[in-house]
């Protein structure tokens, strides 16, 4: 009897000797040796969909800030958030599956021991980034697919938040939870109508140039500008940069957040003047970071840290501003690559709780839903604001004693709508800090000048394994190798208002050491003794 399971993973044979792992960013790595691992991913997100009663999955095919040869795959679930931890591991088992038959069978395994009746509907949803591979993984993906049965709706090129939000409202379309209509025409009709609302008047100053990586953010946010209040209606003048899809080897060379975050410097294609408001998306538009160069060409970055902490404190002045100051709580949720500034900002002058979790965004996700508003962004750009299902009903619910909580209330409710909670998304998250910027009155300077950022430098050290690295504390110290951890103390204490700590990345094959202290040359010496600490004990 035929099996097309088998036969699907016969077409795409996984190259031997290669060991996948489905990482805090899904699967990734050079897209020529990715063909076997998306026909799978096909035949999990179909099962994963079955034991979920047929809900929506998401599947997003993208490599984000990494190179234009790299790509990846990440799955998502019912509600647009990350895949659940067991299926992580189900899903590495599946790709780490050695020969057709194998596949066929575990496939069968999962079902017997999931209880995942084979003949429930399965629902899948696809997107994927502009790389030149896409297409081809694409293909992979649809004979796992189909040779599981499922049904499938393909979206062509979205950015990775626009998927998780098609997952979010198939999933609760006909509810009243119903998210927003699940077309991309229903996405921007959101988040436009929600800018303008929570605008309410201000009209942002100045104007605002977005790089967009030369990834699938670029015709996007093109097509988003057409939602939005034009110039002449009190809109934002947007200048879009680095939005070349047609060249795939140009995605994320030379511009992209990641550039600019790790260089520390705008992309040398960028026109703007001086004090003028820049941000630079990635390759698939879930981070941003804002910046400007001064009167005397000096860059300054205003990374995730920030943008947590400007939207925190609007956010707390809305709700004590709306009278619910009694019964919502805010908090932030970091990771130890938050600059200890920005910590030390939230804490004593926000005076607002701060979490730290390690790196990854399922990790600060799950933080901030404990949370009755949790505002949650890595350094790097990735983040966004969610809202518990209680702070939401209190939000609906509650009803203004004067104009000025009514005011406040008003442009609350719209500032809820504006942020996509179901996963970081960069256009969303920009349109936000415009809003807040624009209600603030404030230049990119004000923002700046609410704290001074310490110095700091992120390395990254090549080793023979790096998963010997082991940490604990929300990975800021090290209980493996053993000792380690005792002399990079010692190298901390040398310095003033040091810190530093070395983990494995997820998903890179390297440690990296962070390190900052009150100067450069503190911060660049600190990150090398601790780079040579790793370099020494890492080789063996
Ligand atoms: P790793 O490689 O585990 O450090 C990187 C980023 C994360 C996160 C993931 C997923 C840094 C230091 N690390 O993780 O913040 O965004 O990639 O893309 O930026
Ligand atoms: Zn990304």
């Amino acid at each position: 009897m035929a099996d097309p399971i088998a036969e699907a993973a016969q077409k795409h044979p996984a190259p031997e000797g290669l060991t996948y792992t489905y990482g805090t960013a899904g699967f990734r790595t050079k897209a020529d040796v990715l063909d076997s691992v998306l026909t799978r991913v096909g035949l999990i997100a179909a099962l994963r969909s079955r034991a979920l009663k047929g809900q929506w999955i998401g599947v997003m095919i993208t490599a984000s800030h990494n190179p234009p040869g790299d790509n990846g795959v990440k799955l998502v679930e019912p509600l647009g958030n990350m895949l659940q931890e067991e299926w992580e591991v189900l899903s590495t088992t599946m790709a780490n599956k050695a020969t057709p038959e194998d596949v066929s069978q575990y496939y069968r395994d999962i079902a017997k021991t999931h209880r995942i009746d084979l003949a429930t509907p399965a629902r899948v949803v696809v997107a994927r980034d502009t790389r030149a591979s896409g297409a081809r993984l694409l293909g992979c993906l649809v004979d796992g697919l189909k040779a599981a049965g499922a049904d499938y709706k393909d979206f062509g090129f979205l950015t990775t938040p626009q998927l998780h939000y098609m997952v979010r409202c198939l999933n609760t379309e006909g509810t009243p939870n119903a998210y927003g209509s699940p077309t991309e025409k229903g996405y921007y009709e959101k988040f436009g109508a929600a800018f303008k609302n929570a605008l309410k008047g201000k009209k942002p100053s100045g104007g605002l140039t977005v790089d967009c990586a030369n990834g699938v953010g670029g015709p996007k946010l093109t097509e988003l500008i057409k939602y939005l209040p034009s110039e002449d209606e009190g809109g934002l003048k947007i200048t879009v940069i680095n939005d070349n899809v047609i060249k795939p080897d140009s995605l994320n060379v030379e511009c992209g957040a990641d550039y600019v975050k790790t260089n520390q410097r705008a992309p040398p294609s960028s026109k703007a003047g001086p004090n003028d408001r820049c941000c630079s998306l990635d390759g698939d538009a879930d981070r941003v970071v804002y910046y400007f160069k001064d009167d005397s060409n000096v860059f300054h970055l205003l990374d995730g840290d920030r943008i947590a902490t400007l939207v925190a404190s609007f956010l707390g002045d809305l709700i004590r501003q709306s009278g619910l100051a009694e019964q919502i709580t805010i908090g932030v949720v970091q990771t130890a690559y938050a600059n200890g500034a920005a910590t030390k900002y939230v804490e004593q002058t926000l005076k607002l709780k701060v979490d730290c979790t390690p790196t990854g965004v399922k990790y600060l996700h799950h933080a901030a839903e404990k949370l009755d508003i949790g505002v949650y962004f890595e350094a790097n750009g990735h983040g966004t604001v969610i809202f518990s299902h209680e702070t939401l009903e209190a939000i609906a619910r509650h009803e203004a004693r004067n104009p000025g909580q009514k005011e406040a209330l008003d442009i609350l409710r719209a500032t809820v709508e504006l942020i996509n909670q179901a996963v970081g998304d960069a256009l969303s998250d920009m349109l936000l800090v415009e809003v807040v910027l624009a209600h603030k009155n404030w230049t990119v300077q004000n923002w700046l000048s609410t704290y001074d950022d310490l110095p700091n430098r992120l390395l990254k050290v090549t080793v023979s394994d790096r998963n010997r690295f082991q940490t604990t504390d929300a990975e800021r110290r090290l209980v493996k190798p053993e000792g380690i951890q005792k002399l990079i103390d010692q190298e901390v204490q040398k310095v003033r208002q040091g810190r530093a700590f070395a983990r494995a990345s997820g998903t890179e094959d390297a440690v990296r050491v962070y390190a900052e202290a009150a100067t450069r040359a503190e911060a660049d010496d600190l990150a090398r003794r601790v780079a040579d600490l790793v370099k020494a004990a890492g080789t063996v």
